[in-house]
Parts: structure tokens; sequence; C-alpha cells
């Protein structure tokens, strides 16, 4: 049985105290290696390791720290199908999605905050003729990044990048879900001449390695990707330690559908947008709200392409539909539905738990379900199921759907499909969430800032503001 281990100081290391976790392939509901049961110590080593890397590190000239950067996205694509295979068995997503979401972005954020080391800046002022003004912006020390385990290198790499290129140093802790592939990035990283200390990685379970991260004083900025739970439960601890603090949390996005949008484009968009990853992506819109003249049409078209997607074994290529990452979430993806009908809801496809012929027979598997004739205001439509559930509903005025839309407690993103190009702008100034995607999904430009408002999040990642998260700037006034 593989035993993965801690990555500390640039060596493969066991947990100190000698204890691990069964890991589960969630497409068989077996276990198929073990993970470090970490504590306190791991992370103290960790930090130690990361405080001695960073007088180093973040001297390092701009154009080495890109070099070393570069080689490991170079590695990524290089181990691009080992990676996908490992993601795959790991979270038990199709593995044609592993390798071309999860790991050509994984390579994509190493890349792009490779080159954003070389042209990171700061920002000078001429103060009339009696002053200038500078800033100097410094890394601020030691980096904690955790990560959850949708989308495991992906969102790990997605926070670590941007540490290692503003010159901060990292003690990273990936989901005890899903720790494959960040313990097979870190041979990567080594193999690249990464210097030793730079990046650490602790694995384990996320209220002892993660809440280690968040109490230690020697890490003054914290990047948590996760549920609102837990990022709130975070904020108890860091905040009152003043600790810099990025939260990128969960979401309920609603997906609005006007009857002028391209109609075969909103039906095959929104079927991605609803069941990606089994649905487990933060940004999937599980809410479609349909203007009522389309409404029927939409619902009939929509359900009959659901039942269309091939739900098995993720190593099969036809696979749409793959294993929730664990027994735990799918029971809770299963009590969701339960829910839903308890409340009313009707359910047009979908609902059980699916027994896969053949290895799969005791994974974890969840029909795609659509569910209508729910309120805008019950728990189906108001808490965060992050399984294949999407619930439609129509609506007759603008306003109503901008307010069932901004009706959570969450604002992550949302999606607009209409013709109309003034109605794009003004229902898009109006929605209260951090994305909006017109006429598409999941378009990403790692320049944008990435992030939610409300109980999606606190913060934003993607581009400069993510570099400038991991810095602090001085202000210097000259007068001349
Ligand atoms: O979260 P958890 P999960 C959201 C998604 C869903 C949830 C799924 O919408 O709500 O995250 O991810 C560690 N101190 N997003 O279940 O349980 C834990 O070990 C410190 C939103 O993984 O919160 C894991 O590594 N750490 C996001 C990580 O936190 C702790 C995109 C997340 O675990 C901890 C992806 C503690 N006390 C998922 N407890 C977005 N908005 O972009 C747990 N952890």
């Amino acid at each position: 049985m593989e035993k993965i281990a801690n990555y500390i100081d640039g060596q493969f290391r066991a947990p100190v105290a000698g204890k691990y976790l069964d890991n589960i392939n969630p497409s068989i509901g077996e276990v198929y290696s073990l993970i470090p049961d970490s504590d306190g110590d791991d992370v103290q080593l960790a930090v130690e390791a990361a405080t001695r890397a960073f007088e180093g590190w973040s001297s390092l000239l701009p154009d080495k720290r890109f070099a070393v950067l570069a080689r490991i996205a170079d590695l990524i694509d290089r181990d691009a199908d080992a990676l996908a295979l490992a993601e795959s068995i790991d979270q038990g997503k199709p593995v044609k999605l592993a390798k071309s979401m999860d790991i050509f972005r994984a390579g994509a954020n190493i890349r792009f905050y490779a080159t954003g080391a070389m042209h990171f800046s700061a920002e000078a002022h001429a103060t009339g003729v009696e002053a200038v003004n500078y800033t100097l912006r410094s890394p601020v020390g030691v980096a904690g990044c955790i990560s959850p385990w949708n989308l495991p290198l992906y969102l790990f790499t997605w926070k670590i990048a941007p540490a290692l290129a503003a010159g901060c140093t990292v003690v990273a802790k990936p989901s005890e879900l899903t720790p494959m592939t960040a313990y097979l990035f870190t041979k990567l990283c080594q193999e690249a001449g990464l210097p030793q200390g730079v990046l650490n990685v602790v694995h384990g379970l996320g209220p002892k390695v993660g809440q280690a991260i968040i109490d230690h004083p020697g890490i003054p900025a914290i990047s948590f990707t996760g549920g609102t739970v837990t990022g709130k439960k975070i904020t108890t601890t860091a905040g009152p330690m003043l600790k810099k603090l990025s939260l990128e949390l969960g979401g309920k996005n609603p997906n609005i559908i006007f009857a002028d949008a391209d109609f075969d484009q909103a039906v095959a968009t929104s079927i991605s947008s609803s069941f990606t990853n089994q649905g487990e992506i933060c940004l999937c819109g599980s809410r479609i709200l349909i203007e009522r003249p389309l409404y029927e049409k939409f619902v009939k078209a929509f359900v009959a392409k659901t039942k269309e997607l091939v739900i098995g074994d993720p190593l099969n290529e036809a696979t749409r539909i793959g294993a929730l990452v664990s027994e735990a979430h799918m029971n809770k993806v299963l009590s969701y539905i339960d829910l839903a009908t308890k409340e009313g809801g009707t359910i047009l496809t979908g609902g059980k738990r699916v027994t896969v012929s053949g290895r799969c027979a005791k994974g974890f598997f969840v029909e795609p379900t659509v569910v209508t004739g729910l309120p805008a205001n019950c728990r189906t439509n108001q808490e965060e199921i992050f399984g294949p559930v999407v619930t439609l509903a129509p609506f007759d005025r603008e306003e109503e759907a901008l307010a069932m839309a901004n009706g959570t407690s969450y604002g992550l993103s949302a999606t607009l499909w209409t013709s109309d190009l003034t109605r794009a702008h003004r229902i898009s100034s109006q929605l209260k969430c951090g994305i909006v995607w017109v006429n598409c999904w999941l378009y990403r430009d790692l320049r944008t800032p990435f992030g939610g408002t409300k109980g999606s999040g606190v913060g934003r990642e993607g581009g400069w503001e993510a570099m400038r998260f991991f810095t602090e700037a001085k202000n210097v006034c000259i007068r001349l």
C-alpha cells in the first residue's frame, strides 16, 4: 500500500507521530493508499524550514524564481497523464476531465505566476513638485495555503503559485480526501530544483493540521479555499492574530436564462455548468431561472440532455458523471435530494444512488438530478449541496429574476443568457456576486480578480490581486 509522505525542507518524511489515515478511491469504495495523520509537530518542522528558506528565496532575483517555477510547469505538462489518472482515482472525476481541466490549469497557474515574478511591480507618484512617493512591496514571509478536494491540484497550485512568485515561502495542506496529486507535485518540485524549505506540504486532517497552520504565529498570511462553515471558523483564530486572510468559500450560483437566449447553446452549457465534476465545483450554476415563455421548452430539452449523461467508471473515456468524493459526501447529497422532495419538489430525472457494474460496483455514484416546483426560499434553494443536483424555476420579470438570483447568503458567481446587450450589462451590474458569465460559463482569464461576496468569501485571488495579497506595501515619500 503506497504511503504518501510529507514534504518538509526538501525531504520526504513520515509524520512525527508515525500515524496514517486511509485514503479511499471513491470510484471503487476501497482504501488504495495511506496519508500521514500529521499534527502540530509536523507543522512546526515545516514552519521552521520555511522560515530558514525565506531570506534566500525572497532575495532571489525574479528571473531565477521565474526559471524554477517555469520548470515545474513544464514537468506538470510532461506528467499530465499520470497526474490526471492520480486525480481521477483520488477524487472520482472522469480522467478526461482531470486532464483537460485540473491538470491543464494547474500547469497554467504555475506558468502564469512564474511570469508574474518577472513583471510584478509597484507604483510611484510625483506629488506636485514638492515630493515623490514610491511604494515598496515585499513578501509577507511564510504563507499558509489550505485547499479543498474538488479540484485538488488546480486549487492547490492556485494558491501556492502567487505566494512563491511574490517571494514567500509556503506551508501548504491539501485536503485529506485528495492528497495524491499534491504529493506527486512535490516530487516534481524536488526534480525541478525548488530550493529546500521554499515549499513544505503537510498532509492530514483539517482540525489538526489545518488548524495548526491557522494558529501558528510564524505564518502571517492564510489563503484558504473550502466550505463557508470552515472559513468562518478560521476567522475566529486568525482574526485576533491580525493575520492576512483570503477566504474562497461556497456558492449557490444562479443561472438566469431569458427567452431571447441562444437556446441550443444555453441548454448545452447549462448541462456543463450543472453537472461538470459531478456538480462539485463551487462555480456550478445549481439554480436555473428561466423566463416563462421559454420555461417548458427548456425544461424538456434540459431533462432529455441530462438523461443522456453517461454515469460510470471515471477511467472510461465516455463517462461524464464520475463518483462523488466520499461516502459521507454522497450521503449528504442524497439527503438533500430527500429534502427537495419533502419541501414539495418534483424530481424530473435522477434522484438515486447508482450501482455501476464491474470494478466500480461499490463506488459512490449519484444520478444527475433535476428538481422543479420549489419556492426560492426553501432550504434546497438556499443551501449549498455541492453535487449533481439542480433546481429549475420560471420567472416573469427581470426584477423577480434578480430577487431570486441575489436571494441567498452566498455571492460567488452567476451565469446570464440573453441576446439583448443592454440587458446583459444591466442585469450583470445588479447581480450581487464576484463573477458573472454572459452567454458562457467558466471562461477563465488568470489576470482577472476571482472570488465571491457575502458568504462566498473575503478577498480576491487571481492576477495581481493574489500577488499583492502575499506582499506588504510600504510607501516612501521623499521631499524634492
Ligand atoms: O471544504 P472544507 P471541502 C467549497 C465548496 C464546498 C467546500 C468543499 O463550495 O462548500 O468548499 O470543500 C481544511 N482549520 N469550495 O469539503 O471541509 C480541510 O482539511 C483549517 C469553494 O474540502 O472546508 C481541507 O483541506 N483547515 C471554493 C480544506 O480545509 C481546515 C472552491 C477545505 O475543507 C479546518 C472549492 C480547520 N478547522 C470548494 N477544517 C471557491 N469559492 O473557490 C477543515 N480544514
